[in-house]
């Protein structure tokens, strides 16, 4: 990783100065730079590629970006224009790569070495997939999946099912998704998918398809690799394979982003970030002694729904020392994070308090 490496041309609109640079493909948040904010300003947030981001090209006549629907009673195609006079709602949702946290587990992974910076929170506003759905007449008969395709170019000569970003995720999930083509009151840049992504809130960042282009819902789960045997939890060691549960749901997490190494003894300002998964949140606390006693924290600013972040904050009284700081949410669904989230194979959805904790010098 380089720390403040050079961006990407597609991205080189970012605050590189917040910015991880890991590969051309992925970039990752600081965690200090997460602070407590209520929104991950544009230039600040994560990406991750799959594949090469399309020509900008694409983003020229937005309006003009056209869907392709199918599985329903009428499909047929439709454009971002057309789109925009059916529906319009607004959705805060944390955007999180399943290989978030990836870092803090003790055995080797491949990928990307995520910490907390492969996370977001984002206002996300277009089309509710319901809407679309009604519009063509429902769902056609024996669809169980909402499948969406990604908008990249194949290579030539390979099998499109080997790298084409397709996923897809339960049929329900159609009642909350929305086609986005405005994220935190601007066009969706390129490289976070404009013109049109799928935003399916409460789901890992991986089902949420940029530069859409097929909508369809399907009877199967797509062929594609990287919903068959990719992003599949299993142990260390194992092949992915279809059987073993997908990186569908997001779950309650937190994690401090200041102090992260020094603070001055006595009052000190602890803050991070907490999410309920697909849940509310209920609760926040932190911990100054490594998780042998937890103070309740307090949620700032407004609560956005169950999809978003929530920045809180604690202030504690810290004598001079070494101090192992930790937090820990707890959602409305009576769910709170494991102390450990037990290592896998390709080192998805670490949601462990302790993995998240940071031990300050307080001087
Ligand atoms: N989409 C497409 N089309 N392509 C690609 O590559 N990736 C994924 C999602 N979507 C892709 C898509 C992932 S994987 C993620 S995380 C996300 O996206 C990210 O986002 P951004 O905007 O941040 O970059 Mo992991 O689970």
């Amino acid at each position: 990783a380089q720390d403040g490496g050079k961006l990407p041309a597609y991205a080189s609109w970012k605050d590189a100065d917040d910015l991880i640079v890991h590969t051309d493909q992925t970039l990752e948040t600081k965690r200090a730079a997460q602070g407590d904010a209520l929104v991950t300003p544009s230039s600040d947030l994560y990406i991750r590629n799959n594949l090469p981001a399309p020509s900008e090209d694409i983003v020229a006549d937005r309006d003009a970006w056209e869907v392709q629907f199918e599985g329903f009673a009428n499909p047929g195609s439709m454009t971002v224009g057309e789109m925009k006079t059916l529906g319009v709602e607004t959705v805060v949702c944390v955007l999180q790569c399943s290989g978030n946290g990836r870092a803090f587990f003790d055995h080797e992974t491949s990928g990307s070495q995520w910490a907390t910076g492969a996370a977001g929170n984002v206002v996300w506003t277009g089309v509710p997939v319901r809407v679309l759905a009604e519009a063509m007449g429902g769902a056609a008969e024996g669809r169980q999946w909402l499948t969406g395709t990604g908008g990249e170019e194949i290579p030539a000569g390979l099998p499109p099912e080997t790298v084409q970003v397709e996923r897809s995720v339960p049929i329900d999930a159609m009642e909350r998704a929305i086609l986005a083509w405005e994220m935190n009151g601007e066009p969706v840049p390129l490289a976070h998918g404009g013109p049109l992504r799928l935003i399916v809130p409460g789901y890992f960042g991986v089902n949420n398809i940029k530069y859409i282009k097929r909508l369809a819902l399907t009877a199967d789960q797509s062929p594609a690799k990287i919903q068959q045997t990719g992003y599949r939890v299993r142990p260390i060691g194992v092949e992915g394979d279809p059987s073993q549960p997908s990186m569908f749901k997001m779950s309650v997490k937190s994690w401090i982003t200041g102090p992260l190494e020094k603070a001055s003894a006595g009052k000190v300002q602890i803050h991070g970030v907490a999410m309920g998964g697909v849940s509310e949140l209920k609760t926040i606390e932190v911990s100054t002694d490594g998780g042998e006693t937890w103070a309740e924290a307090r949620f700032l600013g407004p609560d956005m729904g169950p999809y978003a972040w929530r920045p809180f904050a604690l202030i504690a009284d810290l004598p001079a020392g070494e101090h192992t700081l930790a937090s820990r949410a707890t959602a409305a669904d009576g769910l709170s994070q494991p102390e450990d989230f037990p290592p896998n194979e390709r080192g998805y959805g670490n949601n462990g308090w302790r993995a998240h904790a940071v031990d300050v010098t307080v001087s």
